[in-house]
């Protein structure tokens, strides 16, 4: 047996690609699940058996102590947040107990259990917000736009403090987004390929959207799990940002999907303008040279190979 991770956020999707990567790599593999009421382990069902899920929370330093006290990994992954940028507003006390102070928690579980433990935080480009540089990179200073940006800031900032202060193997990945079949149906990529993949199936005649113009540098998450597990490999902790360097707008986003399916999207989509945001982040494109060059990291699948992934995979699932 290989050596021991401990994935926060397993049910969630990166959780589920960075088991499997994990996985197939020899390490015994602890997956930390929060008590729900009913089951939420979908992404995951086709490998518990080779899982070791645990029950605890982030909001709940004891049960952290306890499972690292038990399991004793050499490496933990911090993927667990409320991670909806939108619900962010309407739920900002609990996104900043999770999102943010939950990575002081498991640092501090960290120092008192183990130092040497390996921890990779997940850090996100929302935290450059109202961007100050084009592209964006490990030296371009943060400006959040939502209550979840904030405190994605401030997991960023613990775990850099928790290496200089302790001397902890801390590291944060600054990920742009990124996305995959088994992304959450609230978010706007999915939320496109699915709804495209129902029209086109005939089972909904519009999609409800907000801002088409915002842009992002989407990327596939079976890519960018990868990255996790380079940068718990080096010699020495530092962050890196994690990007395609291209960058699309959610009108663009429409165009790809609905085409691939032979529809118009300018047919189907309305904009609502309930959807949009009280702030927005209007731009995004990361540059990932440093992840090139000392990981040897680059991203393989591009904007249009995963929209077409994606929406194949949804219509496959309505269709058979
Ligand atoms: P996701 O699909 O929303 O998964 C979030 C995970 O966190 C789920 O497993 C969820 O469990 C868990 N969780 C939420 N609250 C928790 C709590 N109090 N205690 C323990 N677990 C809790 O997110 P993702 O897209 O995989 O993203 C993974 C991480 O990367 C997140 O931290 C996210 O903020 C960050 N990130 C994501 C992107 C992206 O584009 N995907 C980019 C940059 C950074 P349940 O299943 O029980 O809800
Ligand atoms: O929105 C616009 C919306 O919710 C992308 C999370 O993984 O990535 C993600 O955060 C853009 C925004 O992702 C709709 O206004 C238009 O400009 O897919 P999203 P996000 O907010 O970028 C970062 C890196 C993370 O760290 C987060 O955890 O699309 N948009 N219309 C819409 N967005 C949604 N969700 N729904 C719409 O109807």
């Amino acid at each position: 047996m290989g050596p021991t991770a401990l994935i926060t956020g397993i049910t969630g999707q990166d959780g589920s690609y960075l088991a499997e990567l994990l996985l197939s790599r020899g390490y015994r593999v602890i997956g930390l699940l929060r008590r729900t009421s009913t089951t939420s382990i979908e992404r995951i069902g086709h490998i518990q058996d080779r899982l070791t899920l645990v029950s605890g929370d982030l909001t709940d330093e004891v049960s952290l102590i306890n499972l690292l006290r038990e399991f004793r990994p050499a490496e933990v992954y911090n993927l667990a947040a409320q991670s909806f940028v939108q619900v962010s507003w309407s739920q900002p006390v609990l996104t900043g107990e999770t999102t943010a102070l939950g990575v002081t928690r498991l640092l501090d579980a960290i120092r008192i259990v183990d130092p040497e433990i390996r921890f990779y935080q997940a850090s996100s480009s929302e935290m450059f917000g109202r961007v100050r540089q084009v592209p964006q990179d490990e030296t371009t200073p943060f400006y959040p736009r939502s209550p979840y940006g904030v405190a994605k800031v401030y997991g960023h900032w613990i775990t850099v403090n928790y290496r200089e202060s302790y001397g902890l193997f801390a590291t944060s990945g600054i990920l742009f987004n990124h996305e995959s079949p088994r992304r959450g149906l609230e978010f706007v990529t999915r939320k496109v390929t699915h709804g495209a993949a129902r029209i086109a199936a005939g089972l909904q005649r519009e999609l409800r959207l907000g801002n088409l113009e915002a842009r992002r540098d989407w990327g596939y998450a079976g890519d960018y799990v990868e990255a996790m597990v380079a940068m718990l490999a080096r010699d020495e902790p530092t962050d890196y940002v994690i990007a395609t360097g291209q960058t699309h707008s959610v009108r663009e986003l429409c165009e790809v999907a609905f085409g691939t399916l032979g529809l118009n999207w300018e047919d189907h989509v309305v904009v609502d303008p309930a959807l949009l945001r009280p702030a927005e982040v209007d731009l995004l494109v990361g540059d990932a040279s440093r992840a090139a060059r000392e990981l040897s990291w680059r991203a393989q699948v591009d904007f249009y190979g995963l929209i077409e992934m994606m929406v194949a995979a949804d219509r496959a699932a309505l269709v058979g």
